[in-house]
């Protein structure tokens, strides 16, 4: 247990809260609204934080310490009062001391909107990771957007997915600390004009926009540790002189369309996690996030350190996929422009600096903009890129390579700039986020590189952090768990090997059960009062919660659900457990198929959960708007979760872990991290079926023939059958079609070839749920291996190996 210390006593917390609501709102707590106290605790939070970190941050700089600036345009932050308390040691210490006002602090946990800033499991990640480098004491600073509007909201009409604004900033900017010092320029469009003098290149800007990236911190502190982690979140401002001078001629109209215009930068993030869009905005707010966060890590360092050449010893930059890659060429300008270093030194500093990781192999994800774009938003960086790939290009001639493998990798190839090239080739590190993405990186997807340079490329498993997704989130299990290990296992994840010693004991077995059905029941009020369905925790709950994507073969879950469906139809006493269906996530706003297979779960649901004849067996409900918060209640309530991408598409998944963590077990394929759990859980941990990656791609070579599914398999073809008749009267014969055609409309997750596997994993799988001793003794067991997942050990991975941190 966190020791409260004396300055945390009840008493003094009151009388803290009573302080602040004095100060904004001049009320006693006795009158204050919940609203109100929200924003009083977030102000104890955020002083607690800021002090805390300024203490860390003078030990830093006396010892010489590295720090990381983690680029991402996505953070999915979700609620943080929660955390925040939980992190300082103050979340018991409120809640009994609000308790004893008559205040209830679930309900003012319920105030905070969700901070959505991000589409899934790369923004996810990035925000996990900064709870563990706080926590592990590493210094760091995370830089994103500060979007206006967060992921959209999903509401379903008629069974079809609508999307609505969400206006997040109304509670979510209480955390938010403005910071004017440090505010820079960010220049688009324009031309430049080179010219030297004494030896020296100068470059001047004409005809350009400038931006104003103006800061805001978030301070998120690490648990029982010294450090807070920083999110500097960028919102761009029309630049004060730009105004003026336009009002003052008196262009007011066009000054203040030009300033709507700028706004735009960080008005909404982009709803997509699989398809790369060349729009030019989604390149502005790149360009405007690379820059500003270079700008003000090179101002720091300067007025800490005085020499650039230092830069290498103090800080470190991590970008998150590729999004933030124009990071490389803008440090570059700076370097060169602005210091007058040159291109070798400036080159040899931005490569011990920056380090990359890839979240994917989907071809379509991968980012390539139009050359003509780059050069026209941003003319100097443009140089810079072509100067890039000159001298690669140059590289590879002299070290002999032929001229097919020298396009392939060229940063510059067919009038498009590759973006995942840039970063190949300006990081010392490349990660792939699990042992079968990272290997599927150096032998394929970048196989070239894997050549081309000795010892770039490496793995780092991602992880989760179990402080949100198992001690906040279930706090049942949590409570468990202290009272059989104690509390060590909050800082440190690897003590959760000694739940291993319960797993025989029956009545803790019987606890783990009773747990997981009280959970339930949670998610099942929570069902009620949001959409008003109803669900029954006795029934087993099958989970899929993630986006919504064809890869990640939603249909394939589908296909097993009206499979049952149609068993029970044709005889309603059939020997099946009584099972729910539950999906939940986002589909892309433009993604038509992605929002077909919402349209048809629906309609599914409707169909099935309105037919008394197999309602009690069977049900299925869509969860809308998932978000953090709805993971938060899910997770812990989850028996079976569904990870059953196509094998060799998932580059990690990370839901996978939460559920696992939370006492579920896996029905999934051989992908992403899937494998590595699976083999660290050890054998029966989770129900594995399916092609293996390598036979995914014989097959793919060798011709995929649904069709022959549905002739040789009497479950396929009842279960086609089906969707052409269609459910609660609406045919989805598009969805047959799709699946069992080969051209290029069809289905390239080859979810027939894997639905006999898939049947049969769920039979064994049924097996052992009907010994409810057994399937929750493998829950524990699970549990107890989890500690390689926390993103505590993720972190340590990145911090050795590619960032090079000293633990403060
Ligand atoms: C790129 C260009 C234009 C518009 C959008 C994008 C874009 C945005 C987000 C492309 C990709 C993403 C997000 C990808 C993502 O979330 N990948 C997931 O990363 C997780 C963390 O590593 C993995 O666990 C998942 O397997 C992976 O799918």
């Amino acid at each position: 247990m966190k020791t409260t210390t004396k300055k945390n006593t009840e008493k003094e917390t009151i009388a803290k809260i009573d302080q602040q609501l004095q100060k904004y709102y001049n009320i006693s707590l006795a009158d204050a609204t919940d609203k109100q106290i929200f924003n009083a605790l977030a102000h104890i939070a955020i002083d607690e934080s800021f002090v805390k970190r300024q203490k860390f941050s003078r030990n830093c700089k006396r010892k010489d310490g590295k720090a990381i600036n983690y680029l991402c345009m996505e953070f999915l932050i979700g609620k943080t009062l929660r955390t925040s308390l939980f992190n300082l040691g103050l979340d018991k210490t409120v809640a009994k001391a609000l308790k004893n006002k008559g205040k209830n602090i679930e309900n003012i946990y319920k105030i905070e909107a969700d901070a959505g800033l991000g589409n899934g499991g790369l923004g996810r990640l990035a925000s996990c990771f900064l709870d563990s480098l706080a926590t592990l004491d590493y210094p760091v600073t995370g830089h994103c957007i500060r979007y206006d509007y967060g992921l959209f909201k999903q509401k379903f009409v008629d069974g079809q997915q609508t999307e609505l604004p969400d206006e997040w900033l109304s509670s979510g900017d209480v955390w938010q600390v403005p910071r004017p010092d440090k505010a820079c320029i960010v220049r688009f469009d324009g031309y430049v004009t080179e010219s030297f003098k004494d030896g020296h290149m100068q470059v001047e800007y004409h005809d350009c926009q400038e931006v104003e990236a103006f800061p805001y911190d978030m301070m998120f502190s690490g648990y029982d540790s010294k450090n807070v982690a920083a999110l500097r979140l960028w919102a761009a401002k029309s630049s004060n002189t730009f105004d003026t001078k336009k009002f003052s001629q008196g262009e007011y109209a066009q000054a203040l369309a030009e300033k709507n215009e700028i706004e735009l930068i960080n008005k909404v993030l982009y709803p997509a996690d699989d398809h790369m869009q060349g729009k030019s905005l989604r390149l502005r707010q790149q360009y405007f996030l690379a820059s500003a966060a270079m700008q003000s890590i090179v101002a720091t360092h300067k007025r800490r350190y005085k020499n650039l050449k230092l830069l290498p010893k103090y800080i470190a930059i991590h970008i998150n996929d590729t999004h933030p890659v124009l990071c490389v060429p803008e440090l570059m300008r700076i370097l060169m422009d602005e210091n007058g270093l040159s291109w070798d030194e400036s080159w040899d500093i931005v490569n011990k600096l920056v380090s990359y990781t890839n979240h994917t192999i989907l071809k379509e994800s991968l980012e390539v903009w139009d050359e003509s774009l780059i050069a026209r938003t941003m003319p100097r960086i443009y140089s810079i890129i072509k100067e890039i790939d000159r001298r690669f290009r140059q590289e590879a001639k002299s070290r002999h390579y032929n001229q097919g493998v020298i396009e392939r990798m060229a940063v510059i190839n067919s009038r498009r700039i590759k973006m995942t090239n840039l970063a190949v080739i300006a990081s010392h590190k490349v990660n792939g986020v699990s042992k079968l993405h990272s290997q599927i990186l150096k032998e394929d997807l970048l196989g070239d590189f894997n050549h081309f340079y000795h010892n770039k490329f490496t793995n780092v498993t991602n992880g989760i952090t179990h402080r949100r997704w198992l001690c906040e989130s279930n706090p049942r299990l949590s409570a468990l768990i202290e009272k059989l290990i104690g509390t060590k296992f909050i800082k440190n994840a690897n003590e959760l090997e000694k739940l291993e010693k319960f797993v025989e004991d029956k009545k803790v077995i019987k606890e783990v059960e009773k747990i997981k059905f009280k959970n339930k029941e949670d998610f099942a009020n929570f069902l009620k009062e949001t959409q008003n369905i109803d669900i029954d925790p006795h029934t087993r709950f099958d989970v899929q919660a993630k986006r919504i994507h064809e890869y990640k073969r939603q249909l394939l879950n589908v296909l097993y659900v009206i499979y049952l469906y149609s068993q029970l139809k044709e005889n309603p006493d059939a020997d099946i457990t009584p099972q729910t269906f539950i999906f939940a996530g986002k589909a892309a706003a433009g993604y038509r198929r992605a929002k077909e297979i919402v349209y048809l779960i629906n309609q599914l649901a409707e169909e099935i959960n309105n037919n008394e004849l197999v309602n009690k067996k069977l049900k299925v409900v869509f969860v809308e708007n998932y978000s953090v918060s709805v993971a938060e209640k899910l997770m812990p309530a989850t028996d079976v979760s569904e990870q059953i991408s196509l094998a060799g598409q998932e580059a990690s998944g990370t839901g996978n872990m939460k559920a696992v963590l939370n006492g579920g077990l896996m029905i999934c394929t051989a992908d992403g991290a899937n494998i590595e759990i699976s083999n660290i859980c050890g054998e029966d941990s989770s129900f594995m079926f399916g092609m293996k990656a390598e036979e995914v791609e014989n097959v793919w070579a060798s011709h995929y023939e649904p069709a022959s599914y549905y002739a040789k398999d009497p479950k396929v073809k009842v279960v086609i059958d089906m969707l052409n008749e269609g459910f609660n009267g609406v045919s989805f014969q598009g969805i047959s079609n799709y699946l069992l055609s080969t051209s290029d409309g069809g289905d390239p997750y080859m979810c027939l070839a894997d639905f006999d596997s898939y049947v049969k994993a769920h039979d064994k799988l049924d097996e052992l749920y009907r010994q409810p001793n057994l399937w929750h003794k493998q829950c524990l067991k699970n549990v107890s291996k989890m500690g390689y997942f926390s993103s505590d050990r993720s972190i340590e991975d990145y911090a050795r190996d590619i960032w090079h941190l000293k633990k403060m």
